[in-house]
């Protein structure tokens, strides 16, 4: 393709002038050699197809383009798609944008396959409006004419092009050409109408090229939202970063496009290599990359094949082309009619929105068996058969906006993510989120932990019992405790809700507290309304067990074996009870899991000092004989001492730290 050709031949008669008008865009449909090509070369007076291979086979490969305008001053882009079976992955990619459409079919060959094939594909994607041209009518005489006006009232019964005009028209001839342009441009003026707002901004590449001095140019259509020259998009799936240099409509230079418009952007910041047909342009960071999209699928009605859960599949999005696993998450397996929900599993990413149609193809041989539409573009990895999903499903799919949002909201809570993220994920623009959330709010269903962060109230609830019973098995374990140190606590309850950010673990402790659940005594965390208590007969064991520190003096042993000097039914609660005596004061640990009564250790301390200030050093030997017990007690509180910084080996003796 001479990509450049396109570009400069939708660049005349450059000016900078706005193109506020709405504007619409309309593609045709059909069998191959209906006569599609000359159709809109007699309409237009462009040639689309200028392929040197197209010429040679006469048949149309790639999309052509090319514009109308009503006397409204309505600008249409016009799409002409190819009809051959082989090029359908093409037909795909210009179909997915448009807003009325111009069945073709030829009058000496009346409907065909591809005539029948493109139709489904045009009511899956929700194409909702267009009319029937009957091409070639200097081939027909009356009586075949009326075989070819059933056939298209068989073919559209019951469908949005039921009541529809048909029009038989003739290139070679031009009968009813002038008619047709009317027709086309009556209908666009009720056609389109997309969201203008800039955040929903999204154009599914169809093109990309250089231009020498101008770099990087890719073209689309601008299926939603808008664009400025100097707007930063990102390119989705890679996500990278990319700004708006130039931008061009209907060939006219433009300082903004608009929803229904054919543009061709040039952009800075990115190389052609780093972009393709199938990538989307789309507001920075407005949408997330994925591999697995949870979706419902319809089967056309005369799929040529049936769908066993696990088949792999061409999925078509935009102008996007992926292979796919559809895991059917209802049935074993779907046939010609039939509609389930599935997970489709991606081989590569791709960056949708929920709402978005799509197409399938069965893998192989290709043949189209049906499509549908997104209803998580960013979903977990789903068990089949699972009531839970299968609920918060068919929420998704025909729920009130409010109530896709509150299921968006139940799902998304536990990983706290942005509300503003949360309404994309549910298909709703910023101020539509805003507005529901508020509903949500007054009927106490959400709870706004920070300015961005809004969670479902069923999850806080769930945090505060899950919180809950955690400190209450440390209460129960640790009775004589006053509470759980905060940093294990966060550590403990970060990895009980899967948070990996401390932030996040933070937010949800200080709303815990806000909501006295649990109580913050000074980096101690407890229950709220847990305190320690203590029974008389627990109270005498505490002094007892303090009695025996004194008695031992220096010579504690470890806690295990200390406990051993106690009733067996004393023995659990003696290292807690140390604890406790610890933190009184009474108590100091000399080594992991071993105590000694804190006079007895001063008394040990100031024997030390008293030599040394005497001696100017101290050995193990002199300090063992001076305590009158073993080396290993000795070096236990030389060790202890050295760790404290009070004294330090000097040779083989102690010197003191001043
Ligand atoms: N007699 C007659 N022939 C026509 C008319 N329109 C198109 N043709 C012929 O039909 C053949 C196919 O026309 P195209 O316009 O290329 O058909 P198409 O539908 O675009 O074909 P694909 O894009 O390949 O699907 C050409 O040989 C045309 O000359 C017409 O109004 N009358
Ligand atoms: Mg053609």
């Amino acid at each position: 393709m001479s990509s450049a050709f396109c570009f400069h031949d939708i660049s005349e008669n450059l000016n900078f002038g706005d193109n506020v008008m709405y504007n619409v865009i309309v593609g045709t449909a059909g069998h191959v050699d209906h006569g599609k090509t000359c159709l809109i070369k007699a309409l237009t007076g462009v040639d689309t197809d200028r392929l040197k291979e197209e010429k040679k086979r006469g048949i149309t490969i790639e999309l052509g383009f090319a514009e109308m305008h009503n006397d409204r001053g309505l600008k249409i882009g016009v799409i002409d798609v190819p009809g051959h079976e082989k090029f359908i992955k093409n037909m795909l990619a210009g179909i997915s944008g448009i807003d009325f459409v111009l069945l073709v079919i030829a009058a000496d060959e009346s409907v065909m396959p591809q005539t029948v094939e493109h139709f489904e594909i045009l009511k899956m994607l929700h194409v909702d409006c267009g009319l029937v041209v009957v091409t070639k009518s200097d081939l027909a005489d009356e009586e075949w004419m009326e075989i070819v006006r059933d056939d298209i009232k068989r073919l559209t019964a019951g469908t949005f092009l039921e009541n529809a005009p048909v029009v038989e028209v003739s290139a070679y001839t031009g009968q009813n050409i002038g008619e047709l342009a009317k027709i086309i441009c009556d209908m666009a003026d009720k056609a389109g109408r997309r969201k203008p707002d800039q955040e929903l901004l999204r154009i599914p590449v169809d093109r990309v090229f250089t231009i020498d001095g101008f770099g990087t140019v890719v073209t689309g259509t601008l299926i939603e939202g808008a664009v400025s020259v100097g707007d930063e998009v990102s390119v989705y799936p890679s996500g990278r970063a990319a700004k708006i240099r130039n931008l061009q409509v209907h060939g006219n230079m433009v300082g903004k496009a608009y929803a229904g418009q054919r543009t061709a952007l040039n952009l800075t910041n990115i190389k052609k290599e780093e972009l393709k047909r199938g990538d989307v342009l789309a507001a920075k960071g407005s949408l997330k990359a994925t591999k697995m999209l949870d979706v419902k699928i319809d089967m056309f009605q005369d799929s040529p094949r049936t769908l066993v859960s696990g088949s792999r599949l061409h999925l078509y999005y935009g102008s996007a082309e992926v292979l796919c696993k559809a895991v059917l998450l209802s049935d074993e397996l779907l046939e010609s009619g039939e509609s389930g929900y599935a997970q489709l599993r991606l081989e590569e990413e791709i960056a949708v929105r929920k709402g978005d149609r799509f197409i399938l193809r069965f893998y192989s041989p290709l043949a189209s068996i049906g499509g549908g539409v997104v209803l998580n573009p960013c979903p977990p990895k789903r068990k089949r058969f699972n009531e839970e999903t299968l609920r918060a499903l068919s929420i998704k799919e025909t729920g009130s906006a409010e109530e896709i949002l509150e299921q968006t909201l139940l799902e998304e809570s536990d990983k706290m993510t942005d509300i503003a993220e949360i309404g994309r994920l549910a298909g709703l623009n910023g101020d539509e989120t805003a507005t529901l959330a508020n509903y949500l709010d007054q009927k106490n269903k959400t709870v706004h932990l920070t300015e961005s962060i809004t969670v479902h109230r069923n999850y806080l609830e769930s945090v505060c019992e899950k919180t809950s019973l955690l400190l209450k098995r440390f209460h129960e374990e640790n009775p004589f405790r006053q509470g759980m140190p905060k940093e294990e606590f966060r550590r403990k309850l970060g990895s009980k809700l899967f948070l990996k950010d401390n932030r996040l673990v933070e937010i949800l402790t200080d709303r815990m507290i806000s909501e006295n659940v649990i109580a913050d005594n000074g980096n101690i965390i407890t229950l709220a309304g847990f305190c320690v208590t203590y029974t008389p007969e627990i109270l005498s064991l505490k002094d007892n067990i303090e009695d025996e520190y004194l008695k031992l003096g220096v010579e504690t042993p470890e806690i295990e074996e200390f406990s051993l000097r106690f009733k067996e039914k004393e023995r659990p609660v003696v290292s807690e009870l140390s604890e406790v005596l610890r933190r009184e004061g009474h108590l100091e640990k000399l080594a992991y899991n071993c105590y000694i009564h804190n006079d007895c250790l001063e008394n040990a301390i100031m024997l030390l000092k008293g030599h040394i200030s005497e001696k100017g050093s101290i050995t193990l030997s002199e300090y063992r004989d001076m305590l009158g017990t073993s080396r290993k007690y000795a070096i236990r509180i030389l060790e202890y001492l050295d760790a404290k910084k009070v004294t330090r080996l000097n040779g083989d003796a102690r010197i003191l730290i001043s």
